[in-house]
């Protein structure tokens, strides 16, 4: 039978993505983070580094949100990289922009993924407000996580 009993694995967010025990060991993930609202990014960053630390990483810039499914498909594209993680943050503020760039990045990192065969791991935060952000900061961790857990599901099946 499936076991879909997951280990405690420490998490620093309240609503868990309840993560197995996993292990970066050996693998090589990429970071791609936008600078746009920096002042959360930079935090994602540390969460998502925090996740990575047995793993080798190699950390990317764009300008903004919307840059990162480009990023991510050329990264993904040189076939380095067990996993790509990208990191934003999307606030709403008043404008109507929102929507697009937080829907092309959900979009275009989504089918770099289905693409290229490559796991990527969104860790975008979209929000309407910046508190509202801030208080998401942390979700860089569980995006690391995550791309952790895909790559070792992608190792696994091609296995
Ligand atoms: N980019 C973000 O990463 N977050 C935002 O909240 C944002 N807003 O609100 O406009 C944003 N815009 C810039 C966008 O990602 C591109 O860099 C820009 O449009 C140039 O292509």
């Amino acid at each position: 039978m499936m076991n879909l009993e997951t280990p405690n694995y420490p998490t620093m967010s309240e609503d868990s993505l309840n993560f197995s025990d996993l292990d970066a060991t050996g693998l090589r993930f990429a970071i791609v983070v936008a600078r746009f609202n920096s002042m959360i990014t930079e935090k994602l960053l540390a969460g998502a580094r925090k996740a990575l630390t047995k793993a080798e990483v190699e950390v990317f810039t764009v300008p903004g949100a919307f840059e990162l499914p480009f990023a991510a498909k050329m990264l993904a594209q040189t076939h380095r990289y067990h996993g790509i993680i990208a990191l934003g943050a999307v606030i709403r503020g008043d404008t109507p922009h929102f929507d697009y760039v937080a829907g092309e990045a959900a979009r275009g990192l989504q089918d770099v993924a289905l693409q290229t065969g490559i796991p990527v791991a969104f860790g975008v935060l979209t929000t309407d407000t910046l508190a509202q952000a801030e208080s998401r900061a942390n979700k860089g961790f569980d995006a690391a996580m995550t791309a952790i857990e895909m790559a070792r599901f992608a190792i696994s099946v091609a296995n």
